[in-house]
C-alpha cells in the first residue's frame, strides 16, 4: 500500500501530560510512528515516502482552513514563540492550558492573555504544545492530504498517511487528545475536493473521534461513524453516545457505536459490520479509516481486547466496503506492538 510518512514528525515530542493531578511522561511518543515504520519497513511494504508537495506554495494553508478556523491556525502556528516571549526559561518547558471558558462565558471575544488562548482553543490538559508541534502537524496534516488525492486521481486504491501528531480529536478550533489537525477530515475533504460526492470516515480509534464528529456534524456529504469505548467512562467523555445523530443537514449522517470496556474481538468485530452497513447504505463513494490501534488488549491507556491477529480481520473486513480508501494514523500507545497491529490491518487490507 502507497504510504505516506511525516518526515517531520519528530519536532514534536510532549514530555508530559496532566494525569491525576500530576504531570506523567506522554503516551503519545516519536517511536510510536518510528515503530510503525519500522515495521513497513520490515514487511516490504511499498510504495513508502515523505509528501512531495512540503506545501510551500499555499496549497496547503488552503486546506487546512477548508476544516480549521483561521483564528485557530494563526494560534496555532504562533503560540510556541509567545509562549517563550513570556519567559525565556519557557523554551524548557512544553505548554499546556490550565484554564477553559465554562458554559455560559465568552468564547467570542479573542483573549490578549496567552494562557486565555490556550484554553479557547483547546479542551483537556493532556495535549503539550511544544517548539516543533506546528511544523510536525502541519506536514502530518500535508501527509493525509496527499494520500486522499493520490486516491483521488486513481493512481492507486488505497493510502496510508503514517502521521503523528494524531488527530480526530482536533476540532474546527481547538486541540486536545494529542491531535492539533484533524487528518481524518482534511482528507475527507480532500477526497470530496478530487470528485467524491458522498465521503465516509469510519473511526476504528478506541477514543470516540469527537473532533471529526463535530467538524461534520452539519453535514449530509459526509457520513460519520465511531466505534469506541462508552464516553459514560472512557475519554473524550464529552460526546460520542449512540444518540448523537448529526444536526440541520447532517441529521441521520453520524453514527456512534460506543461499547464498554472489556470488549473482546467478536463484539467488537460485530459494531464494524454494523458500521460498514450503515457505509454501504450511504452509498459512500471514497472511505477515510482513522486507523487507532489503542483497541489492542495490551494498550496502556485503553480498555477493549483486540489481539494482534484481530487486525489482519479488521482490514479483510473494511476491504470488503470495496472503496477507495485513505487510512490515517491515529492511537496506539503499547509502543512494543503498535507497528505489528497496525500494519496487519493494511496488509488484510490489501491481501482482499
Ligand atoms: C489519539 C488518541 O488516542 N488520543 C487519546 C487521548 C487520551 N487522553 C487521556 C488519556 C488519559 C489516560 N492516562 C492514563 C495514565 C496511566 N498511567
Ligand atoms: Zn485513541
Amino acid at each position: 500500500m502507497l504510504t505516506i510518512h511525516n518526515p517531520q514528525h519528530h519536532l514534536h515530542q510532549g514530555s508530559h501530560e496532566m494525569f491525576r493531578g500530576r504531570l506523567v511522561p506522554c503516551h503519545e511518543t516519536a517511536q510510536r510512528l518510528d515503530h510503525v515504520l519500522a515495521e513497513l519497513q520490515r514487511r516490504g511494504v511499498a510504495p513508502l515516502r515523505p509528501p512531495a508537495d512540503d506545501g510551500g506554495g499555499g496549497a496547503l494553508d488552503t486546506a487546512l482552513a477548508q476544516i480549521h478556523d483561521p483564528r485557530y491556525l494563526h494560534f496555532i502556528e504562533h503560540a510556541w514563540s509567545e509562549w517563550v516571549a513570556l519567559d525565556p526559561g519557557n523554551a524548557e518547558r512544553d505548554a499546556l492550558p490550565s484554564v477553559w471558558p465554562a458554559p455560559g462565558m465568552r468564547r467570542d471575544v479573542l483573549p490578549d492573555n496567552f494562557a486565555a488562548r490556550m484554553g479557547l482553543f483547546s479542551f483537556d490538559a493532556g495535549t503539550p504544545l511544544t517548539a516543533g508541534s506546528w511544523l510536525a502537524a502541519r506536514a502530518g496534516a500535508a501527509c493525509a492530504i496527499e494520500a486522499a488525492r493520490e486516491v483521488s486521481s486513481g493512481a492507486v486504491r488505497a493510502a496510508f498517511a503514517l502521521s503523528r501528531p494524531p488527530g480526530h480529536h482536533a476540532g474546527a478550533d481547538f486541540f486536545g487528545g494529542y491531535c492539533f489537525l484533524n487528518n481524518a477530515a482534511l482528507a475527507a475533504q480532500a477526497l470530496r475536493d478530487g470528485g467524491a460526492k458522498r465521503v465516509a470516515v469510519l473511526d476504528v480509534d478506541y477514543h470516540h473521534g469527537n473532533g471529526t464528529q463535530a467538524i461534520f456534524d452539519a453535514r449530509s456529504d459526509v457520513l460519520t461513524v465511531s466505534i469506541h469505548g462508552d464516553p459514560m467512562t472512557e475519554y473524550p467523555f464529552f460526546l460520542g453516545h449512540a444518540d448523537e445523530r448529526g444536526t440541520g443537514a447532517g441529521a441521520g449522517f453520524n453514527l456512534n457505536l460506543p461499547l464498554p470496556r472489556g470488549t473482546d474481538f467478536a463484539r467488537w468485530r460485530a459494531a464494524l459490520h454494523r458500521a460498514l452497513d450503515a457505509i454501504r447504505t450511504f452509498g459512500a463513494d471514497a472511505l477515510v479509516v482513522a486507523l487507532g490501534v489503542d483497541t489492542f488488549e495490551g494498550d496502556p491507556i485503553s480498555g477493549f481486547l483486540l489481539r494482534s491477529s484481530d487486525y489482519l480481520q479488521v482490514g479483510r473486513d473494511i476491504a470488503g466496503a470495496k472503496l477507495p480508501t485513505v487510512f490515517t494514523f491515529e492511537g496506539g500507545y503499547a509502543v512494543a506492538e503498535v507497528g505489528v497491529n497496525t500494519v496487519n490491518v493494511l496488509e488484510g487490507f490489501s491481501a482482499s
